[in-house]
């Protein structure tokens, strides 16, 4: 059978999706990409994703998806055994829809406009430190709003999910783990029980030192 093709960067959110797989233990392909504007395999990311971002899935039918939550749904979708996003019913659910959306919605977008600030205020360079600035303190109020909801031994208690694996990956990302050893112990824990699992950790060890 033809297998969904992730296209991906190293150490970013498409290692999310890695994960999410091989937690539902799902087969993929993986073709990697540099998303910058001169990169020669641009054309082929802007192809599949006018939006130019990893991760973009190509499903085993062609079409293509964006949105690491897009795409964790539709792996939960192809194994319902897997541990994902809690199922209907699950007390978890509704806690898992708030903070799995405020991580995407909210939270991410931290780093997509910050990582390379002047890109979004037509080259300047000044403004793009500002934004980066800006969008780097926002995010630790983020994670502090979500320090305070955490529980453990995963973020909704007993229940892994999917929110575990976007902050594993995210606890190496700004402003890193020094960062959230101190300012949110309870999230690293979290992070660092969901590397805990093989499938997982062996993902990020490849891409974060
Ligand atoms: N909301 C998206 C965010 C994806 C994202 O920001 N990806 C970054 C790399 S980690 C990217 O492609 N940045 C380039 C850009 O946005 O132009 C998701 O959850 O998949």
């Amino acid at each position: 059978m033809k297998k969904p093709l992730l296209v991906g960067a190293a150490g970013c959110g498409s290692v999310i999706v890695e994960c999410g797989f091989n937690v539902a233990g799902l087969a993929y392909d993986y073709e990697q990409v540099d998303y910058a504007d001169d990169s020669p395999t641009r054309p082929r990311l802007l192809e599949l994703n006018p939006l130019g971002q990893v991760p973009t899935l190509v499903l085993p039918d062609g079409k293509v998806i964006a949105e690491s939550f897009a795409m964790l749904h539709w792996i939960q979708d192809q194994v319902p055994a897997a541990p994902l996003i809690p199922p209907k019913g699950d007390a978890a659910r509704t806690d898992f829809y708030r903070w799995g959306v405020f991580l995407i919605a909210a939270v991410y977008p931290t780093w997509t406009y910050g990582d390379d600030g002047k890109k979004w205020v037509a080259g300047d360079a000044a403004a793009g430190k500002a934004l980066r600035e800006a969008t780097d303190d926002h995010r630790k109020k983020l994670l502090k709003q979500m320090e305070a909801a955490c529980s453990a031994p995963h973020f909704l208690g007993e229940r892994f999910s999917a929110i575990d694996l976007y902050l594993a990956a995210m606890s190496h990302w700004r402003p890193g783990r020094k960062w959230w050893a101190s300012d949110a112990p309870k999230l690293l824990a979290v992070a660092d029980a969901a590397k805990a699992r093989p499938e997982v950790g062996k993902v990020l060890a490849r891409d974060f030192s």
